[in-house]
C-alpha cells in the first residue's frame, strides 16, 4: 500500500503502544448524522462557587473542609477507590472435575488490591481551565504531580502512579472545577502492563527507544504534530483512536516528571497550556477529555526503555454537541475512524 492510499481507501493501522490495531475509513467523513447531540453545560463560571466541594475554604461531601489554599492543592480522595491497608487476600477457584473426587483446573483467580487515591486542585479559582491558567500556575501544577510521583512511587508496594484528569461532564468529571486524580496501586493496570511490554520489546531488540524513534519519525513527517515547543511535541498519533486524540512527549529520552530538568518542566506545562488552547478553540467550547500522564512504572527496576508520556483522549468527534461513539464493531471487534489522523492534526494546527 503506498502512502497516498492511507488517505483514500480503508485500512488498519498498528498502535505500537499497545500492539493493537485501529481501522481507519477515510471515505466515510461525509457519514450523514441524525444521531445523539450532547447538551453543553453553562459556559460563565464565578471565579468561586460557595457549592462547590473543591474550592478554598468549602466543605467536602464527607465534611472536611479544605483550607484556604491559594496555590495546586492535593488531597485524600474522600471517596477512593482503593485503600492501602487491608489484607493480601487471593483466591482461585477450581473449575469442577470431570469425575468425583478429581479437580478441574484454577479458573477463577482475585487478589487484593491496595492503593492510594488523591485529588489535585489545580488552582483556587473556580472557573479557570488549564489553557487559561498562567504559565507559573501550570508550572507549580507539574512541580506538584513530579512530587507525588516521586512521594507515591517510593512507597515499597507502589507499581505504578497514574496521574489523569477527567474534563467536562461529557467525560464523567463531576466538577468543573480544575482538578485531577492521582491513583498509586500495587499492580500495574492493563495499559501500563501493554506499553511496559512494547517499549521493553523494542529497547531489547533495537537496543534504542521506541518513542524517541517515533518521534523522530513524526517531526521529520510533520503531517500529524500538532504543537511543539523547545522540550515537548504534541502530536496525533499514526495509530490513534478518538477523532482529535493526542501524544504528548518530551524531546529528550526521561522516564518519568522527576527526570525532567527546568527546562523540561517548564516546556511539559507550556505544551499543556497550548494544545489545551488549541482543543477549546477547535469547537469554540471547553473541550471535554480524559488525559493522563505514562511514567515508567516505581517497582524498582530500570525500565531504561520507558518514555515518559501523556495521552489525551477527546469524545468530540465533528462539533461541540457530537461525540464519537464506540459500540458495535468497536466494543465487539476493535477501535474504528473515519476522520484520518492527519486531518485531525491539520485541523489542530488550525489549518483546516
Ligand atoms: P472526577 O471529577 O474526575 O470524578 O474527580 C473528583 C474526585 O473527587 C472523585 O474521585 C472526589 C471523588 O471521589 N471527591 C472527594 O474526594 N471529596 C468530595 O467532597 C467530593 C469528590
Ligand atoms: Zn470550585
Amino acid at each position: 500500500m503506498s502512502h497516498h492510499d492511507l488517505f483514500s481507501r480503508p485500512h488498519r493501522r498498528l498502535n505500537q503502544l499497545t500492539g493493537e490495531w485501529v481501522l481507519v475509513s477515510p471515505h466515510r467523513t461525509q457519514r450523514p448524522w441524525l444521531g445523539q447531540v450532547e447538551t453543553l453545560p453553562p459556559t460563565e463560571l464565578p471565579a468561586y462557587d460557595p457549592n462547590c466541594y473543591l474550592c478554598p475554604g468549602n466543605t467536602r461531601a464527607n465534611g472536611a473542609q479544605n483550607p484556604a489554599y491559594t496555590t495546586t492543592f492535593v488531597f485524600e480522595n474522600d471517596f477512593a477507590a482503593l485503600l492501602p491497608d487491608i489484607p493480601l487476600d487471593r483466591v482461585s477457584i477450581r473449575a469442577p472435575g470431570a469425575t468425583d473426587g478429581e479437580v478441574g483446573p484454577a479458573l477463577l483467580h482475585a487478589e487484593a488490591e491496595r492503593g492510594i487515591c488523591r485529588v489535585v486542585c489545580f488552582s483556587p479559582r473556580h472557573d479557570l481551565t488549564l489553557a487559561q491558567m498562567a504559565q507559573a500556575e501550570v508550572r507549580r501544577v507539574v512541580e506538584v504531580w513530579a512530587e507525588q510521583y516521586h512521594e507515591l512511587g517510593a512507597i515499597d508496594w507502589v507499581q505504578s502512579v497514574l496521574i489523569f484528569e477527567n474534563r467536562g461532564a461529557m467525560m464523567g468529571a463531576s466538577n468543573p472545577h480544575p482538578h485531577g486524580q492521582i491513583w498509586a496501586n500495587e499492580q500495574l493496570p492493563n495499559e501500563m502492563r501493554k506499553e511496559l511490554a512494547t517499549q521493553t520489546a523494542y529497547w531489547h531488540e533495537h537496543n534504542r527507544c521506541l518513542l524517541c524513534d517515533y518521534l523522530a519519525l513524526e517531526l521529520a513527517a510533520g503531517e500529524r504534530v500538532v504543537c511543539a515547543n523547545e522540550t515537548w511535541v504534541a502530536l496525533v498519533p499514526f495509530w490513534a483512536v478518538w477523532p482529535f486524540e493526542t501524544l504528548v512527549l518530551p524531546r529528550s529520552h526521561a522516564g518519568a516528571m522527576t527526570d525532567l530538568d527546568e527546562a523540561g518542566r517548564d516546556g511539559l506545562a507550556a505544551i499543556l497550556r497550548e494544545l489545551t488552547g488549541r482543543y477549546d478553540r477547535l469547537f469554540n467550547i471547553t473541550f471535554p477529555y480524559s488525559m493522563g500522564f505514562h511514567q515508567r512504572p516505581t517497582d524498582g527496576l530500570p525500565h531504561d526503555g520507558w518514555h515518559l508520556h501523556a495521552h489525551f483522549y477527546p469524545p468530540l468527534l465533528r462539533s461541540a454537541t457530537v461525540r464519537k461513539f464506540m459500540v458495535g464493531y468497536e466494543m465487539l471487534g476493535q477501535p474504528q475512524r473515519d476522520l484520518t489522523p492527519e486531518q485531525a492534526a491539520a485541523r489542530l494546527r488550525g489549518g483546516a
